[in-house]
Order: structure tokens, then C-alpha cells, then sequence
């Protein structure tokens, strides 16, 4: 038989157990962001020529068109249904908080300006897997977006001094810039493709540190739409500006409408390293030009 005091001592440990309980659950931290995260892939319509429509739109037949969850979503209804897959570049960042990894799963071409822009020590990484095409591009016939997004730079890192960026594996075209770093950002650039980007392939700006491997960067300065041939401005490969640092290893710039590498510094140091880089087909293949701020 339960005593009383026994009784007493029961609810007391109870009300204990719940009081703490609740107080985990006050102090507990919020989710962290930096988990993995999918971005699924596209494709584009039926026909050929003329009659070729855009990028298809949900629903899909399942598994299809780069559905890689199976569940007939893709684009933006893949964004919000609520799982750890997404069907655009930007919505993943978002949902990692700009601190976690962001893995595109299948082919696709993404219509979107993506920043990446981590603070207070955030970290984050957006790759294609291998073998996977992800194609970030100004242009998607049949979307009236195309004509702005040809005014603005494809991917843009914007990051701070102790926050790590790096993009892996993907290709940037028809933008103004195919990349463009900002502020204090630490970048790594590898197995990047940036191609037809009409006023610079990749710029860095500000005190950015970027490094480069593996990478090509091609025909910067020539992009020619339904307006015609775009004035590029200037048209330069790769250009480090301002306090901007960095190095390139193993790496292919070539075919640019001006200089193939431009260092537009204020830093009195030469601020660029290079190693393994073909430099070729460019107009000319490096200006240097230190300018003391
Ligand atoms: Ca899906
Ligand atoms: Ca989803």
C-alpha cells in the first residue's frame, strides 16, 4: 500500500520531471541550419524549334524531368511542400539559412540570380553531383524574366570575414557577370563553367579572397540575344579589384572579348597567384594595373 508521504514524493518528482522538461524545451537551441538539403532538377517542354515550349511545370510524371523525390513536383511547387528537397536554388539557401549544403540531384537549368551571402561565421556550399548538369542561366526561352536577369550578375557571393563560401560544379551563362564577389567574402570556386557572361566572367571586388580551381571561364565579353550581339563592358575574363585577393590552379580562361585576366588593384602587393592556368584567345591575356587607394 502507497503512503501518503510516498504519494506526495510521486507527484512532487513528476511535477519536477515535467517543470524540467519544459525547461529544456525553453533553452533547447534552435534547429541548426547547416544540414544537406536537395535541389531537384527540370527539363524542357516537348517539340523542336518554334514550337519548343520552356521549362515544363508541375506536375510531372513522376520521377521524370528531374523529379528526384518521385512525387510529381518540381520548380517552386517542389519548393513548398514542405520536405528537404526544393525545386530552386535560392528557396534551398533559404531553408539551410545560408549555413549548410545545398546539392543539386539531377539535371536542370535554373533561371535564377543566386546569392549566397552567409554571416556570423556561416558556411555554405552549392555543388552539382557528379555527373549532374546544373546550369545557372540569364536565359529560359519562353520566361519574360530573361530580358532583366541579362542586367544582373548570375551568382553572387556577398559573404563576411569569417564566413566560408564554396560552389562547385556548376555553370553560369548569358548573365553580366557570371560571378561576382563582394565585401569580405571567402570563396572557392571549383569545377566552375562560366561561359558567354558579357561584361566580366568572374569579378572580384572589395577585400574578397576567391580561389580557383578546376575551373574555365570562356567567352566572356560575347553573348548575342534576339536584340542582338550584346557591348560588352569590358568583356574581361577574370578581374580582381580593389583589396581583392586571389589564386587560380588547374584552370582555363580563354576567349575573352578583352583582357583574359585583369588586376584592377589597389593593394600594392600583387594580390593573384596563379598555377597550371591557360591563358589563350584573349585580348590580351593579362593587365595589371595598381592603382594606390
Ligand atoms: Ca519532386
Ligand atoms: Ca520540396
Amino acid at each position: 500500500m502507497i503512503t501518503t508521504a510516498l504519494r506526495t514524493n510521486v507527484r512532487v518528482r513528476a511535477v519536477m520531471a515535467i517543470a524540467m522538461a519544459a525547461s529544456v524545451l525553453a533553452i533547447a537551441p534552435p534547429a541548426w541550419a547547416n544540414h544537406p538539403v536537395f535541389v531537384e532538377g527540370n527539363c524542357f517542354g516537348p517539340g523542336m524549334g518554334d514550337t519548343a515550349t520552356g521549362l515544363r511545370q508541375s506536375p510531372v510524371t513522376p520521377g521524370t524531368c528531374g523529379d528526384y523525390d518521385g512525387d510529381g513536383s518540381i520548380g517552386m511547387a517542389e519548393d513548398n511542400d514542405g520536405d528537404n528537397n526544393f525545386g530552386t536554388i535560392n528557396a534551398a539557401l533559404t531553408a539551410v539559412a545560408q549555413n549548410g549544403r545545398v546539392t543539386i540531384v539531377a539535371n536542370g537549368t535554373y533561371g535564377e540570380v543566386v546569392t549566397l551571402n552567409p554571416v556570423e561565421r556561416g558556411n555554405v556550399t552549392l555543388e552539382a553531383a557528379p555527373g549532374v548538369s546544373a546550369n545557372i542561366d540569364a536565359v529560359v526561352q519562353g520566361d519574360p524574366g530573361s530580358t532583366d536577369r541579362q542586367q544582373r550578375p548570375g551568382i553572387i557571393v556577398d559573404g563576411c570575414r569569417r564566413c566560408r563560401v564554396t560552389v562547385r560544379n556548376v555553370i553560369t551563362r548569358n548573365w553580366t557577370d557570371g560571378v561576382q564577389v563582394r565585401g569580405f567574402s571567402h570563396l572557392h570556386l571549383d569545377q566552375v563553367i562560366s561561359e558567354n557572361n558579357l561584361n566580366y566572367g568572374i569579378r572580384v571586388k572589395n577585400r574578397a579572397k576567391v580561389s580557383i580551381s578546376n575551373s574555365q571561364v570562356n567567352a566572356s565579353g560575347f553573348r548575342k540575344n534576339t536584340a542582338g550581339a550584346g557591348e560588352p563592358n569590358p568583356g574581361i575574363g577574370v578581374e580582381f579589384e580593389d583589396y581583392s585577393r586571389g589564386s587560380i590552379v588547374h584552370s582555363s580562361i580563354t576567349g575573352s572579348a578583352r583582357a583574359g585576366i585583369n588586376v584592377e588593384s589597389q593593394a600594392w602587393r600583387m594580390p593573384l597567384e596563379l598555377e597550371d592556368v591557360q591563358l589563350f584567345d584573349n585580348n590580351p591575356n593579362f593587365t595589371q594595373r595598381r592603382a594606390r587607394g
